[in-house]
C-alpha cells in the first residue's frame, strides 16, 4: 500500500503533494512501481493535529481518488469521517482506512456496511491531541488484540462482512516507542483475529528511538528494517511511503517466510 497524503502539513512528507495533480501522478507512479493499493488521506494524523472539517477534506480527496481508480488502482481513502468515506467510495475508493478503528465517528460503520467497502480497523485510543495520553498498557500486544476484537464486534453489528475487515496494530498511535516495538515484535497475536493484518511503520518517529533524530524521510533504512520485521511476524499488507525500495524489502522477507514455515523444524 502506497501512502498518498493530499495535505499541507504531513509529518511524513513535508506536504509536497497538496498539488492533486502531483499527487496522482505519483499514486499512479506507485502503482507501475508494483503498490497494489494507493492510500489516499487529506487529514494529518500526526500527533497533535488540528482536526479537518469534511467539506475541505473531500476538496482534498476526491480530485486525486477519482483519476487514480479510473487509472485501475484499488483506491484506500483513510479517513474516519462517514460522510468523506461516503463520498469517497462513490468517487471510486474501495477501501475504507480508519485510524479510529471506529471509535470517533458513530456514522462511519453504518457507510461502510452499505456501500460494501472494504475496511481497515486501525487500533487507536484517544483523538491526535491527546493520544500519547491513553498510552497506559499492562500488556500492549493483547489490549490492541482485545481492542481490535471490539472493533471487529462494532462492525459487523452494524453489519459489515467478516470478509470485508482489515486489521492495523496502528504503530504510533496511542502508543510510545516502547509500545510500537512491542506490539510490532508480537504481531503474531493478531492472527487469532483471523483476518488479514495491515502494518504501518514507514517514517514513523518511534524509528528515531533507534537511529536518533532524522528527518522522515531520512528513516527509509530504519523503515525497511521494520518491513521486514512485519512481513517476518505476519503481516499481510504493509503501508508505505517509498514504492519500489520497499517492494524489494517486501520480496525478500516474505521467501525468509515462507523458507521458515517450509523447513523441516519448522
Ligand atoms: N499511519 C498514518 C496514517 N494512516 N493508516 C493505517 N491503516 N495505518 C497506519 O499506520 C497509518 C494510517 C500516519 O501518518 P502518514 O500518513 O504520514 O504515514
Amino acid at each position: 500500500m502506497g501512502v498518498i497524503n493530499v495535505t499541507p502539513d504531513s509529518f511524513s512528507d513535508g506536504g509536497v503533494r497538496f498539488d492533486p495533480a502531483r499527487a496522482v501522478e505519483d499514486g499512479l507512479r506507485m502503482m507501475s512501481e508494483g503498490a497494489d493499493i494507493i492510500d489516499v488521506g487529506g487529514e494529518s494524523t500526526r500527533p497533535g493535529a488540528d482536526a479537518l472539517d469534511a467539506e475541505e477534506e473531500l476538496r482534498r480527496v476526491v480530485p486525486v481518488i477519482e483519476p487514480l481508480a479510473a487509472g485501475g488502482a484499488i483506491v484506500s481513502v483513510d479517513t474516519y469521517k462517514a460522510v468523506v468515506a461516503r463520498e469517497a467510495v462513490a468517487r471510486g475508493a474501495s477501501i475504507v482506512n480508519d485510524v479510529s478503528g471506529f471509535l470517533f465517528d458513530p456514522d462511519l460503520p453504518g457507510v461502510a456496511a452499505e456501500t460494501g467497502a472494504a475496511v481497515v480497523l486501525m487500533h487507536n485510543r484517544g483523538r491526535s491531541r491527546e493520544m500519547y495520553r491513553e498510552a497506559n498498557y499492562t500488556d500492549v500486544a493483547d489490549e490492541v488484540r482485545r481492542e481490535l476484537e471490539a472493533a471487529i464486534t462494532r462492525a459487523r453489528a452494524a453489519g459489515v462482512r467478516r470478509e470485508a475487515i482489515i486489521v492495523d496494530p496502528g504503530l504510533g498511535f496511542a502508543k510510545r516507542a516502547e509500545h510500537s516495538y512491542e506490539v510490532l515484535a508480537r504481531l503474531d497475536v493478531l492472527r487469532d483475529l483471523d483476518r488479514p493484518i495491515l502494518c504501518g511503520p514507514s517514517r514513523k518517529s518511534f524509528l528515531t528511538a533507534a537511529v536518533g533524530t532524522k528527518i522522515p524521510a531520512e528513516r527509509e533504512w530504519a523503515t525497511a528494517a521494520a518491513i521486514a520485521a512485519s512481513v517476518f511476524f505476519g503481516a499481510h499488507i504493509v503501508r508505505v511511503h517509498r514504492v519500489p525500495e520497499m517492494v524489494d524489502v517486501v520480496k525478500v522477507a516474505d521467501r525468509i517466510r515462507a523458507a521458515a514455515v517450509d523447513s523441516p523444524s519448522a
